[in-house]
């Protein structure tokens, strides 16, 4: 079997998705997701000029051998343009080599390790209590664990939510340019725990709370934090300070039991080490799409485990499903698996494009046997949405610093 065509396509369903269709010359094709938020046209045009050439005529089962090939080949490693396109590629190799053994694909991994996929959902507002509102019907529904993000009284914008739209920011799809948004730590740090303690007041203690900080704190601030919300008992606080300094966590590590997730911009294994060997988080957020693949996805988890590290992917929706499907075979297969974020179904637009079944109930995901990963995408549909081009927003504190957004 032989690769003989990759399509890209570029779409904004309901927001901006590059998928790929990776067609092999018995008529199998494999799909990948190679979206890479706000600056995806640097990935199609690093897959147009600079992969696809180099795949025609390549056996699509050496999946190892291709990613090595583009991630050693390329010279230039790293980087979340490289690693998101070979990711888009390793992807769709998976789904070829399934549809090829007629299996799903945790089944190529080694098969499952637990009945579902335990999941995160969102519960955001624009005050705490609408984020409590939330809460109260994620719990009804059936979520055993649920992040919470409030929006700061008092400021422009938050994470969280945009303003009067209350909804995601990576689900925009008309900002032409960044907009700007304003941030306070101090006010921030007052406010958060206030959410937590009305939440374990309204909610109890068996509810599993968790919250993203998004980079915005200084490490000793982050300490803080952790420190002050030790009396709620989070599954996690996420993305406390940006790990380009590994070191840095050592500052938190050391002033609080509070558990450190980090890593949903992380693209290879060297980004984790440091802070898995030296024991300085807990959960490892490392997505399909940016972190190059699932064939690299595993060796994390593998080297995470011998740490006590669990794995919990990135699942924002400015990962297309075609991400979260893969997720899915990762998340039953991997034995220190934890949680997977997970922001719902889909908008009815992403419906009539990608094609998928998965059953959320009790909390758990759970997947048929479809072979390969089990998604399909419809071209003639996707062609009703153009890409727009749009970015996340930036921050600056209150007197022009520009911040981490
Ligand atoms: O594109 C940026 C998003 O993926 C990010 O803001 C989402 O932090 C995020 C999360 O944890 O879902
Ligand atoms: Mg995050």
């Amino acid at each position: 079997m032989k690769i003989k065509d990759i399509k890209i396509f570029l779409n904004s369903v309901s927001r901006n998705f590059l998928t790929i269709k990776i067609w092999t010359d018995e008529g199998i094709y494999g799909l990948g997701d190679g979206t890479l938020n706000g600056r995806e046209m640097a990935v199609v045009s690093y897959l147009e000029e600079h992969i696809v050439p180099c795949l025609i005529g390549k056996d699509p089962s050496q999946i190892e051998d291709i990613w090595q090939y583009l991630y050693k080949g390329a010279y230039w490693r790293k980087g979340p343009v490289t690693m998101t396109a070979i990711g888009a590629i390793d992807m769709a190799l998976w789904d070829i080599k399934g549809k090829v053994a007629g299996l799903p694909v945790y089944q190529l991994l080694g098969g499952k390790s637990r009945k579902g996929v335990t999941v995160y959902g969102h519960a955001n507002g624009g005050s705490i209590d609408e984020v409590m509102v939330n809460l109260g019907n994620m719990i009804k529904e059936g979520y055993k664990v649920v992040r919470l993000q409030s929006k700061l009284p008092d400021t422009k914008g938050s994470y969280g939510t945009l303003e009067g739209k209350k909804n995601y920011y990576e689900l925009q799809s008309d900002r032409p340019l960044p907009p700007e948004l304003e941030w306070n730590t101090t006010k921030y740090m007052n406010f958060v725990p206030e959410l937590f303690k009305r939440a374990r007041a309204e909610y109890g203690n068996e509810i599993r709370l968790c919250h993203d900080v998004h980079n915005r704190l200084t490490p000793i601030e982050a300490a803080r934090l952790g420190k002050i919300l030790e009396p709620y008992d989070l599954l996690f606080l996420e993305d406390m300070v940006p790990a380009d300094n590994q070191d840095t966590y050592k500052i938190i590590r050391q002033h609080t039991t509070t558990p450190l997730a980090i890593g949903e911009i992380f693209n290879t294994i060297w980004d984790t080490k440091g802070l898995i060997e030296n024991q300085l988080i807990d959960y490892c957020r490392m997505a399909v799409s940016h972190g190059g693949g699932i064939t690299p996805l595993v060796k994390v988890a593998n080297f995470a485990s011998l740490y006590h590290v669990r794995m919990a992917p990135h699942g924002a929706p400015d990962l297309s499903p075609i991400s979260s499907m893969a997720h899915m075979h990762f998340d039953l297969w991997a034995p220190n698996f934890a949680v997977q974020e997970f922001i719902g179904f889909g908008t009815p637009e992403m419906n009539t494009v990608f094609k998928f079944d998965l059953k959320l109930v009790d909390g758990l995901l759970y997947l048929t046997d479809a072979p390969g990963l089990g998604i399909d995408f419809d071209e003639e549909a996707a062609s009703n949405y153009p890409y727009k081009r749009s970015y996340l927003p930036v921050n600056r504190l209150e007197d022009g610093t520009m911040w981490g957004w």
